[in-house]
Order: C-alpha cells, then structure tokens, then sequence
C-alpha cells in the first residue's frame, strides 16, 4: 500500500491527502512530528534529503515534491482524471501548477509560516507585505484568467486547482481581499469534500 509522510498543517501535504480523496486512492498516513523536529531525523532525511513533507512510499520507489507526486498519481491512478485528456490542456495545467509555486505558495508561506506559528514580535512585516504584493498581482492575473468559468483550465476540476486550493484556504488570513472571479473559485475550490475533510485545524 502507499504510504504517506506528511504534516496535518501543512499546505503541500494537504495537496497530496485531496488528491487521494478526489481519486479513492487508499493509503497508510505517517505523520511527520516536525514540532519534534522529526523532519530532521536521520531515518526521515533518508527518505527526503531535503526534510521537508509530503513524501510518498510506493513499495520501493521514494517520491518528493507535491506536485510530482501529483502527477505520478495521476499516472498511476488515472481515473477519475485529474488532468485534461489533449496534450494543450495539460500544458496550461502544467503551467498553472508551476505558476501556484512560483507566484503564490511560497509568498503564501512567508506570511502564514509566522502567523500560525511564531509571536508577533518575531515577523518580518516588510517581507510580509512584500508577499502580500506579489500575491495581489498573481491573482489580478488569475481573475482575467478565469473570466466567467468555473475552473482554471478547461471545463472542469483538475490539479491546477487542487495545487491552488490549500493556499486559497489562507486568504483571510492574509486579510488578502480576493477579486470576485477568484472569490467564487475559492469558494467551489473549499468547499469541496477533499478540501472539508483536509481542513486544517490551525
Ligand atoms: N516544494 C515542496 C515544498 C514542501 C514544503 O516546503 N513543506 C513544508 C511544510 S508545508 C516543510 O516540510 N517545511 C519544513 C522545512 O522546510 O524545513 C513541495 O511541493 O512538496
């Protein structure tokens, strides 16, 4: 059986438990304590050099960062497809995952990381509000993307989205106020079942 190292807070492992959801994927979970800094155990760096989570165990085949294990899923467990059939809407896809990353996960993580975790007196507003910024503009792009659809690429749910779903869940947090095409988005993205029953409690 699969099995999954990851975190109940953590944003990129919560990618990873909603696709298993989307898909029925039956799997073993491992929580990863980082509290107890069990990310920088030897046993856990063995498994992912880089001490971060989610990391998924298939048999024998070690996989890290969320997104590729995504798609290897998505490979592995075709159905229900996550990812459009034609070879152009999985480029936009594609493309879209990598833009979440770039543009709005890590900014996403310079401001959520403290305020979930550290006392005021230790955050760095000036890279707060840097981040802040550069999420504001991304999302300026993805409301004249989205238009009038329901979903980022094509006509219905795929990865992109999902990529996308458990830093939306940060926005009022962020007291980030979306425009109202990503507003709706975000709503129908939340509300989905993987998204209610991957909710982070902090
Ligand atoms: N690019 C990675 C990011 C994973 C990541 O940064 N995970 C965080 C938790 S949300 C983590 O493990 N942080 C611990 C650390 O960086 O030491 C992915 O997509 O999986």
């Amino acid at each position: 059986m699969l099995k999954l190292h990851y975190h109940p807070f953590s944003t990129y492992s919560r990618r990873v438990t909603m696709a298993m959801i989307e898909k029925q994927i039956p799997y073993e979970s491992v929580i990863v304590d980082m509290a107890a800094r069990e990310h920088r155990a030897p046993s856990y760096l063995a498994l992912n050099p880089y001490g971060r989570v989610p990391t998924l165990v298939d048999g024998d085949f070690v996989l890290y960062e969320s997104t590729a294990i995504l798609n290897y899923l998505e490979a592995t467990y075709p159905s229900p497809a996550l990812l459009p059939a034609d070879t152009r809407g999985r480029a936009q896809a594609d493309a879209a995952m990598k833009l979440c990353d770039l543009q709005m996960s890590r900014q996403t993580g310079t401001i959520i990381f403290p305020k979930r975790f550290m006392p005021k007196e230790r955050w760095d507003l000036a890279a707060i509000a840097q981040a802040k910024t550069e999420i504001e503009k991304h999302l300026a792009i993805v409301e004249a993307q989205l238009g009038a659809r329901e979903f980022l690429v094509g006509d219905r749910y795929t990865l992109a989205d999902l990529c996308y779903t458990p830093f939306l869940q940060f926005l009022p947090l962020m007291e980030i106020s979306a425009p109202p095409a990503v507003a709706a988005w975000s709503e129908r993205l939340l509300s989905r079942p993987s998204a209610l029953q991957t909710k982070p409690a902090a």
